[in-house]
């Protein structure tokens, strides 16, 4: 959708000595909150920023899919089905958006799926985790959905125009995606005690890795404060984990369920939820590629790709058909 005309990518050469100048009067532009557009110039470093986080949030998608598509052909009954068929598809096209909005920067589409299929690009930690029952659909899509659309809103202010304007839709899908979840784990909540359980054990075990999603502690956080400078992030990890878990637990309450944390309580004088220590640790190991699905996650999408080589072998046959019939219309 952003692919048209898009040949100079706003790489054109700054002769050394108008750098300094060139930088300022891009910061002045995003200080006055105007978007940046893909022919716009900008420094190298914004736009190797926003390909790693757009890309990495595209493969987020993508990988997304895997977990609740194990759920499809098992759901409960034909609706629930329905709304998860429609939900892992949204997720699909969440991907496809942000692909596009990487490829106005200039990278191509195979460079970040090799990336991605080479391991040398990241996508969310969360989504190395199992899907052990029908429960963690229901918790997917509260909690994870939940800190994705946490996480996402302020993107839609993004600095970057193509990056913002692709989040408002996937925002708007992430909402309804965050009420069935709810809507599932309410319907265990107040089922039978074999449902209560399920949906209690489900929580158990997505609670701290949906802690984790917001990335690492302000302090360990390499990125944040020149993407907070460039608008790119609106809010601090820690801010938005914080307003995650202000949000979610009195849900949690709600569902008369517990969340896993001896430590949790109220602090009334910050007027915020405060929570026990974050291991650390398993988020790093699940970002090393050793969390319990990084393997099976890799492998699936390899498969994928090469299950489609077919498809994208025709669509390049059937373009250059095309393009050969264009230039005999032309020279006749
Ligand atoms: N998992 O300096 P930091 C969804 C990496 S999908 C893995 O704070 P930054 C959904 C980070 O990349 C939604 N890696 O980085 C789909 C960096 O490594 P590199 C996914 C993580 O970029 C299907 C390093 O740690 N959402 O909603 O300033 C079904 C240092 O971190 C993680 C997005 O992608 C992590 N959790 O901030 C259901 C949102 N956290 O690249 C739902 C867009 C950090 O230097 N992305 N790392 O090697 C962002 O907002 C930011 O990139 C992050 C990290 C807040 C995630």
């Amino acid at each position: 959708m952003y692919t048209q005309a898009l040949d100079s990518h706003g790489r054109e050469p700054v002769p050394a000595e108008e750098a300094a100048a060139a930088a300022a009067r891009f910061q002045a532009r995003i200080d006055a909150e105007e978007k940046i557009e893909p022919k716009d110039w900008m420094p190298e470093a914004y736009r190797q920023t926003l390909i790693r986080q757009i890309s990495q949030h595209a493969h987020s998608e993508i990988v997304g899919m895997l977990p609740e598509g194990n759920w499809i052909t098992r759901a409960p009954t034909l609706r629930r089905k329905a709304v998860l068929i429609a939900k892992v598809q949204d997720e699909g096209g969440h991907g496809m958006y942000l692909y596009s909005a990487a490829e106005t920067l200039g990278i191509e589409r195979a460079q970040m799926f090799t990336q991605l299929l080479s391991g040398a690009a990241k996508y969310s930690s969360i989504f190395n985790y199992p899907t052990l029952t029908w429960a963690d659909v229901g918790a997917i899509g509260w909690l994870v959905d939940g800190a994705a659309i946490m996480n996402q809103i302020p993107i839609c202010r993004c600095s970057y125009g193509p990056y913002a304007r692709a989040m408002v839709r996937i925002c708007k899908e992430e909402s309804f995606h965050q009420r069935q979840g709810f809507e599932i784990m309410l319907t265990l909540a107040r089922g039978s005690a074999a449902q209560r359980a399920m949906a209690q054990d489900a929580l158990d075990r997505w609670w701290w890795p949906s802690i984790m999603m917001f990335g690492p502690p302000d302090a360990d956080s390499r990125h944040s404060a020149q993407s907070m400078r460039w608008k790119i992030k609106r809010f601090s990890n820690d801010e938005l984990r914080q307003k995650f878990i202000d949000v979610t637990v009195p849900q949690a309450q709600f569902l008369e369920l517990a969340i896993p944390d001896p430590l949790l309580r109220w602090d009334e004088a910050l007027q915020h939820f405060a929570i026990g220590p974050i291991d650390w640790n398993e988020f790093q190991a699940v970002l090393k590629g050793n969390g319990p699905c990084n393997r099976e996650r890799l492998e699936a999408r390899r498969a994928a790709y090469e299950a489609g080589a077919w498809v994208r072998e025709a669509a390049a046959a059937h373009a250059a058909r095309q393009a050969a019939r264009g230039a005999e219309v032309s020279a006749a």
